[in-house]
């Protein structure tokens, strides 16, 4: 049987349309289930948008309509936004879902029969901007003077009657499984952020509101909606059928890994696991958290109008370079700074100068020079040893590197074939070789052959139309492109189709 891989991006919210960061955690989501489909897993990859809570249906109010038929309309762009990417999602839950509104109330009576919930009063500070709770010594200072979130959110002094999530009962079990778990929340640095958090001691938690009504309703209070933290964080259960033991997916749960922006890492990591160690339910393996994108240098915010919107960039640039840029430009878990000039970049040297033109020469020489069929693999030189050496370690590589998350590793190591196969090809001159010695050029052109398909296959997750059509071009039957696939070699003399570009360089037109 195979194996299991449960892997999911955050929720978002609907307040507002989608933009480059949703696109980029999206991406790096789409290229692990790519990768482990490949790999020979059995894959369940979500995505969705966080519908509920007063953010969002403040957001309905400012655009005057209701906010059932608002987050309809935004969802649809965040679904319309994944299919353009080329998100391979298995599913896309919305939280204002039938099947999402009973889990939620599920769960929250599993956390009522354990003893975890109680009936409080709140008096404090709440970000609506953040959904979250703060205590007064979190909060800082803005230049104006008023109090601000830690995010730099605006606060508002709440006072409701609320249920309590008994979080303070979870600091010891919590530091007990970070300590047994040391790979439960990545990288390393948040780990320790989220350690000295926990050890500071936990204050219990307040999950209903009674100030507003867009939620999901507390099951026998409906004067209570549920925070929408926990009515979100559940949406991960959702998915998998929950609360039904049996389904087609139940047995995904526990989720291998949830990929989040560093912003909701102390969600994920500890109110998380505290409500699921409190259900009596496992937890998931691994809560990663990757860094932010700035535009041009600027944090993307409203009052500067810099969101990016991935759709017109695609138009421009084509799907795959943009995908490509996402993954390739930033260590996952930092910062980066998305610049067109930094994306022509990269599209001009790595993708059409590096990756392009080896497709492309080898591809043509052959269709001209080598009756356009694969050629056959004579006696190999030290080069060409060398060559198919480092093609065969690189799915190792490749798998190691990702399984890290570390993907810009992982295209480091794939580009380091494709610079090297294209100092080969110079080196030996292939067209050179054509006159004096035929036998040795057709085992050269083999040579790089072997080594593009390495690339192209193992570069699928991350730009799956364009790969499609370079392994077209190489001949490769649709069940010959997993990772299994590349332990057998190439059937020498078969037919070729005729070669074409496959990354056009990208000439900036003076305005
Ligand atoms: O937080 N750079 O939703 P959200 C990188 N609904 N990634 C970014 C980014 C940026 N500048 N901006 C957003 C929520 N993201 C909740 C989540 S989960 C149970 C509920 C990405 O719409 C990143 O993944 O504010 C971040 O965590 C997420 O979008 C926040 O999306």
């Amino acid at each position: 049987m195979k194996q299991r891989y449960y892997i999911t991006t955050p929720i978002y919210y609907v307040n507002g349309a989608p933009h480059l960061g949703h696109a980029y955690t999206s991406t790096a989501a789409d290229v692990m289930a790519r990768f482990k489909r490949l790999d020979g897993y059995d894959v369940f990859f979500l995505t969705g948008t966080d519908e509920h809570g007063q953010k969002v249906e403040s957001a309905a109010r400012a655009a005057g309509i209701d906010p059932q038929t608002f987050t309809d309309q935004v969802a649809a762009d965040f679904i319309d936004m994944a299919k353009r990417m080329n998100i391979s999602n298995d599913d896309f839950i919305r939280t204002t879902e039938p099947r999402h509104k009973r889990a939620c109330q599920a769960l929250w009576l599993r956390l009522v029969a354990s003893g975890a919930i109680y009936l409080g009063k709140y008096e404090g500070w709440y970000a609506v901007r953040d959904e979250a709770f703060y205590d007064e010594d979190e909060l800082i200072i803005a230049a104006d003077g008023s109090k601000k979130a830690p995010s730099g959110a605006p606060v508002e002094w709440v006072i409701e009657p609320s249920y309590f999530f008994k979080l303070s009962k979870f600091q010891e079990p919590l530091l007990a499984f970070y300590e047994e778990n040391p790979g439960f929340i990545a990288p390393p640095a948040k780990r320790n952020e989220i350690l000295n958090f926990v050890r500071g001691g936990l204050n219990d938690l307040s999950v209903s509101r009674t100030s507003f009504t867009w939620g999901v309703p507390v099951p026998g209070d409906p004067d209570h909606v549920m925070y929408v933290w926990l009515d979100a964080l559940t949406n991960y259960l959702t998915a998998t059928g929950y609360p039904d033991a049996v389904g087609a997916r139940t047995d995904f749960w526990p989720a291998n890994i949830h990929l989040v922006g560093k912003e909701i890492i102390r969600f994920h990591a500890v109110y998380w696991p505290a409500f699921l160690m409190a259900a009596g339910l496992p937890l998931p393996s691994r809560v990663y958290s990757h860094g932010w994108w700035t535009v041009e240098g600027e944090k993307m915010s409203k009052s500067l109008g810099n969101f990016i919107d991935v759709r017109p960039l695609i138009e421009e640039f084509g799907l795959d370079p943009v995908r490509f840029f996402l993954l390739r430009e930033v260590p996952f878990g930092g910062d980066g700074d998305f610049s067109r000039k930094a994306l022509i970049s990269r599209l001009n040297v790595e993708l059409a100068n590096d990756l392009g033109n080896l497709g492309q020469r080898t591809l043509s020489f052959i269709a001209k020079n080598a009756g356009a069929a694969v050629p056959p693999l004579g006696r190999l030189a030290e080069a060409d040893e060398t060559m198919l050496q480092s093609a065969a370690v690189l799915p190792d590589k490749v798998r190691d590197a990702l399984d890290r998350l570390a993907f810009n590793e992982a295209l480091e190591e794939i580009w380091r074939l494709v610079r090297n196969a294209n100092a080969y090809i110079d080196h030996q001159a292939p067209w050179a070789l054509k006159k004096t010695d035929p036998k040795r050029m057709a085992t050269v052109l083999r040579v790089l052959l072997e080594s593009i398909r390495s690339v192209g296959i193992l570069l699928q997750p991350f730009m799956p139309e364009t790969m499609a059509k370079l392994l077209d071009q190489l001949g490769i039957a649709a069940e010959d492109r997993d990772w299994a696939a590349l332990a057998a070699p190439m059937t020498a003399g078969a037919a070729l189709p005729a070669p074409f570009g496959i990354f056009p360089r990208y000439v900036e037109v003076a305005a």
